[in-house]
């Protein structure tokens, strides 16, 4: 399987030469995987472009993406989906914040048959460094939030760096999510589809070099909106979402009116849950086979 890993970078001149090469030592040169990088520039204002197309001078798998106006985070992350052509996707930060061997340790759970891997910082064997303080506490008051609303293990969800398989993304999307919203809106929508989902520790860092492009004030409404959204979707129409993923045994049962809303969900479930482990990944509506961990 190819590896796709989509990196959304603004203004990030000092970081991003640095962190295609440790991309690359790991990668390429330690574990020889088949890959591309998607560069998703967003009109930055420093050398970011010019620095990704030296690297792309010796190295023909990364490639970059030059957006027009308007910018967002959100809106670079769609671009960069789009223009994968590999089936494990990694969306990974410029600022070398995430850890390259957190990818190795993504792809080879995607390998194994998970649909999506989600990294947290906060189970054991998790970190965090120069983490700022008020955004730690943000975050730990919306992740768990998040965690009961959606009744989920998954603690890190706002976190972008995490690992899908392509059909995943095709199914779930499209996506809508203009900022950093945009996290929330690829987890959750693979969440309540009840894709196949594991959660494993990883590192973060906090940039040595640039300023942050979250603004917290900002984002509140974006994740709210997002947030509301998802859990209205998956209270109210969980049964149309699941009959996307087995739309032969939904037609079947729908012919029947009558059926309550709780044995057609348990049905699907059922149905999910029997299936083989090892997942289909030759038709992007038969991707996921069991319920996730959440
Ligand atoms: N293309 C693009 N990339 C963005 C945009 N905003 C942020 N990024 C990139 O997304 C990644 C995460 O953004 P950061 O500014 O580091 O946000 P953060 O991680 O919450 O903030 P820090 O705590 O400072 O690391 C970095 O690689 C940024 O360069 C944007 O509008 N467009
Ligand atoms: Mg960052």
């Amino acid at each position: 399987m190819k590896l796709s890993i989509v990196i959304p970078a603004y203004n990030e001149e000092q970081n991003i030469g640095r962190c295609l090469e440790e991309l690359q030592a790991v990668v390429r040169d330690k574990h020889q995987l088949e890959y591309e990088i998607i560069v998703v520039n967003d009109n930055s204002t420093d050398g970011t472009p010019e620095a990704v197309q030296a690297a792309m001078l010796s190295d023909h798998n990364i490639r970059l993406v030059n957006r027009t106006p308007p910018g967002g985070f959100g809106r670079a992350v769609r671009s960069g989906i789009d223009a994968v052509t590999g089936e494990v996707v990694v969306v990974y930060m410029a600022d070398l914040s995430d850890d390259p061997e957190d990818v190795i340790a993504y792809y080879r759970k995607i390998e194994e048959g998970y649909d999506c891997v989600f990294g947290s910082r906060f189970i054991k064997g998790g970190s965090v460094e120069k983490y700022p303080r008020l955004k730690l506490i943000v975050n730990r008051i919306v992740n768990t939030c998040i965690r009961i609303l959606f009744r989920t293990k998954f603690n890190d969800l706002t976190n972008a760096f995490k690992a899908y398989h392509i059909s995943v993304i095709r199914d779930c999307g499209p996506y809508r999510a203009s900022h950093f919203n945009i996290t929330l809106e690829l987890s959750l929508s693979a969440l309540i589809r009840e894709y196949r989902i594991t959660q494993i520790p990883i590192r973060w860092y906090g940039r040595t070099w640039g300023s942050s492009n979250l603004r917290l004030q900002e984002m509140g409404r974006r994740y709210l909106c997002t947030v509301l959204t998802f859990f209205f979707q998956r209270f109210l129409i969980k049964d149309d979402l699941l009959a996307e993923k087995c739309p032969k045994l939904t037609s079947e049962m729908r012919r029947s009116s009558d059926i309550p809303l709780d044995l057609i969900l348990g049905t699907i479930s059922e149905e999910l849950a029997s299936r083989t482990t090892s997942v289909d990944r030759t038709t992007s509506t038969t991707a996921a086979s069991t319920p996730t961990l959440g």
